[in-house]
């Protein structure tokens, strides 16, 4: 199937996506920078595939939503949907360099054991208080009044801890109605707060020294780098489409500042 989408910046179509209403609220929140649409090549703009049993093929479809403005590198959305019920969106706001910004990290994922939901202004410089304490300082009340409403997500992979701020929040939640009214009625409040308090850093960030921007181009680059190596649907992803073409949308697409 074709798809009319002709760049990053055009509207996500995959039917019964389950994450559409908070890339709604991300592309509406963020039409006030006046973004303009990130370079990405039609093959993954736009991907589809069918995966399960021959005589009952499901349909896996993935978008690849987009932009950049005068201090956002790169946000970028990996929307997916595979079958009934799995369902992804992959979200990250990449500020430029030289400004003293996090990242805004998304990872909203439903899979058949359930919902998995990862939400944070990541640090590119965790040990570095100039970069942090105007984030932090802000971030942990409002974590703490949701996180206190969510189970907690369990162990996450040591080594991954250095790219999450204190205001990580993380949480795994069952299918079914709980489920759901959880997700509407705490994940998508946070989900404003948390992003609210990104764009609002966004506006308020002034143009930094070369030589911090240096500092905060090495901390972007190995945060990538790490995501790139360690991106837990790399092989979902190379099941749906393929090694080629997954490596090459992980390495050139979703982490590409490398
Ligand atoms: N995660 C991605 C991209 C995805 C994606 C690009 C296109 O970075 C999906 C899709 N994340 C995804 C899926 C799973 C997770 C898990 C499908 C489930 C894997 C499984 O259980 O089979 C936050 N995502 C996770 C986990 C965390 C995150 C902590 C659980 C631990 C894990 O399975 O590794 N955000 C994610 C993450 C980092 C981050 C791993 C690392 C720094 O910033």
């Amino acid at each position: 199937m074709k798809s009319n989408r002709k760049n990053s910046l055009d509207p996500i179509s995959i039917p019964n996506w389950r994450w559409s209403h908070f890339l709604e609220i991300t592309t509406k929140a963020c039409s006030i920078f006046q973004p303009i649409p990130y370079a990405i090549d039609n093959d993954f703009l736009f991907k589809e595939s069918f995966f399960g049993a021959r005589s009952n093929p499901k349909k896996v479809t993935l978008e690849t939503w987009g932009f950049k403005t005068d201090k956002i590198r790169q946000a970028r959305c990996a929307c997916l949907q595979a079958g009934e019920i799995t369902s992804v969106m992959n979200l990250v706001i990449s500020p430029f360099n030289n400004y003293d910004l996090p990242f805004f990290g998304a990872d909203f994922v439903t899979l058949p054991n359930g919902h998995l939901i990862a939400l944070d202004l990541q640090p590119a410089l965790k040990n570095d208080i100039i970069h942090t304490q105007n984030v932090w300082a802000n971030l942990e009340s409002i974590h703490a009044n949701w996180q206190s409403k969510l189970p907690s997500g369990g162990e996450i992979p040591s080594e991954a801890r250095q790219y999450f701020s204190p205001g990580f929040l993380w949480t795994r939640i069952p299918l079914g109605d709980d489920g759901d009214n959880l997700i509407t009625q705490i994940i998508q409040p946070a989900f404003n707060e948390y992003l609210k308090l990104f764009l609002d850093l966004v506006s308020n960030a002034k143009m930094i020294s070369e030589e911090r921007s240096l500092k905060l181009l090495n901390g972007q680059k190995k945060y990538m780098r790490y995501r790139a190596n360690k991106d837990p649907a790399r092989g979902m992803l190379r099941g749906f489409f393929g090694d080629l073409w997954t490596e090459h949308y992980i390495n050139h697409i979703l982490f590409d500042l490398q």
